[in-house]
């Protein structure tokens, strides 16, 4: 598939080794001290993910990003691991692309989670001007995930990304429409031990 400049899918970017390790460390984290919570966004909908943000929270009524999550239990953001932050960069740089990832969003889609189409544009002018990437890793059930364009209306193209890929979206694709419109219950790699999917996204405020 041809996907526009500025858009890398990196297909089983990850080694099985690697998914197993990391989504271990997404379940530790999502069921830690500060856990993984159901946002309720501007307008009083639910989001169809449970959410950790690492490093900055993003918060879902004021579409900032703050220390502390206010929106819910005013616990703060956990660090982002050093080593989620090296393996965004390293795949940054695979791509062509510079990222210096200071934050991490990281969703939990069961069999019925969805997002729908967003761009993401609450990290800093700064950041978004530059264009610098946004890093997106799979792990789990393959999501039915949408790219689309700079409107909303624009046509978008439906990109199955399964356990272990990799997407950038950086340069001119940095504000791209993009979403899940569904999960593919039952696909994710048994030896993960995984219903449903993990989804990280990696961006610099
Ligand atoms: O789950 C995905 O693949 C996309 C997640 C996403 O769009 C986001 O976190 O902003």
């Amino acid at each position: 598939m041809d996907l526009p400049p500025g858009a890398v899918h990196l297909a089983s970017h990850l080694t099985p080794d690697a998914q197993r390790k990391l989504a271990a460390e997404c379940r530790a984290l999502m069921d830690g001290d500060v856990p993984a919570y159901v946002p309720v966004v501007r307008g009083g909908g639910k989001m169809h993910v449970r959410m950790l943000c690492l490093g900055r929270h993003w918060n879902g009524q004021t579409y900032r990003y703050e220390s502390v999550r206010t929106d819910f239990d005013s616990l703060p953001a956990p660090p982002l691991p050093s080593s989620f932050k090296a393996l965004a960069d390293g795949i940054a740089r695979t791509a062509g692309m510079t990222l210096d990832a200071d934050l991490c969003i990281l969703n939990y889609y069961d069999a019925d989670g969805r997002m729908g189409l967003h761009q993401d544009k609450d990290e800093s002018p700064g950041s978004l001007e530059a264009g610098v990437p946004v890093v997106s890793i799979s792990l789990g059930d393959t999501a039915r995930f949408l790219f689309g364009g700079l409107r909303r209306k624009d046509p978008v193209m439906a990109i199955p990304l399964q356990s272990g890929d990799a997407f950038v979206f950086g340069g001119p694709s940095r504000l791209r429409y993009h979403g899940v419109s569904r999960i593919v219950p039952d696909t994710a790699p048994p030896e993960l031990g995984l219903h449903g999917r993990f989804n990280l996204t990696f961006r610099q405020f």
